[in-house]
């Protein structure tokens, strides 16, 4: 499709950023996926020598089967450029991610990031935030006083559910719950960031401010580089 184009575009446009040497993040999505099967093709040429870590299993899993030099976390590890997608971007890059589930890995590497290149398809550009629901990772104990706390927010909060497991919800790489919140917009993403980190039981959340320095968007044909 037009989009699935598009994300292969942004991540092919991804790679001319990589430089042998770096020690690279690698996130998780679709789109990243695409990033990852390209890398992973410079690697095996023996184009590119790079080493990398993983934001979820399944980019992990992925760049395993590439070939690609994985590091475990230790302490001190830092990374020189972390690729990788969002579900939302505004024009001062601040991001909705986790629509993947991977948002807790994501922020945790992309913290440990010196620079943080987002890649996605023009459809994720958007105005104001919010309209895609904003995902929680939420331990299984709090989830009933942390639905009570993000109604109370605005936020209409639904588990997400998973059919293939047994009690048919989604578990995170941690085996915690998501919580898909649907605010329909957020107009000031900073409060709102701090208001759900005021609530005990909520490990993490799916907004990523002040965090990505540039952004590829693609348009198909061409690709433009957003910064904040
Ligand atoms: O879960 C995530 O944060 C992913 O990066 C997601 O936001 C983007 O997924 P996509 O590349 O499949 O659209």
């Amino acid at each position: 499709s037009n989009q699935e184009a598009q994300k292969r575009h942004a991540a092919a446009t991804a790679l001319r950023w990589v430089r042998s040497g770096m020690v690279l993040g690698l996130g998780s999505g679709s789109t990243s996926a695409a990033f990852i099967t390209l890398l992973g093709e410079k690697v095996q040429a023996g184009e590119l020598q790079i080493q990398a870590t993983a934001t979820s299993r399944a980019s992990e899993a992925l760049a395993r089967q590439l070939n690609i030099p994985l590091l475990e976390p230790r302490r001190g590890l830092r990374f020189d450029l972390t690729v990788d997608g969002a579900d939302e971007l505004d024009a001062q890059l601040r991001l909705i991610k986790g629509g993947g589930g991977a948002l807790l890995r994501e922020k945790v590497l992309e913290t440990a990031s010196d620079y943080l290149l987002i890649i996605a398809d023009s459809s994720k550009n958007v105005a104001q935030l919010g309209r895609f629901p904003l995902p929680l990772e939420v331990v299984p104990f709090a989830l009933p006083w942390v639905l009570d706390a993000v109604e109370k927010l605005g936020g209409a909060p639904a588990v997400r559910p998973n059919a293939q497991l047994p009690d048919g919800l989604y578990r995170s790489d941690q085996g915690n719950l998501l919580v898909d919140c649907h605010f329909n917009v957020i107009p000031e993403p900073e409060q709102l960031a701090l208001q759900l980190q005021a609530i005990p039981g909520i490990v993490e959340h799916g907004l990523f401010l002040g965090m990505a320095q540039a952004a590829i968007l693609s348009h198909g044909d061409r690709a433009e580089v957003l910064r904040p």
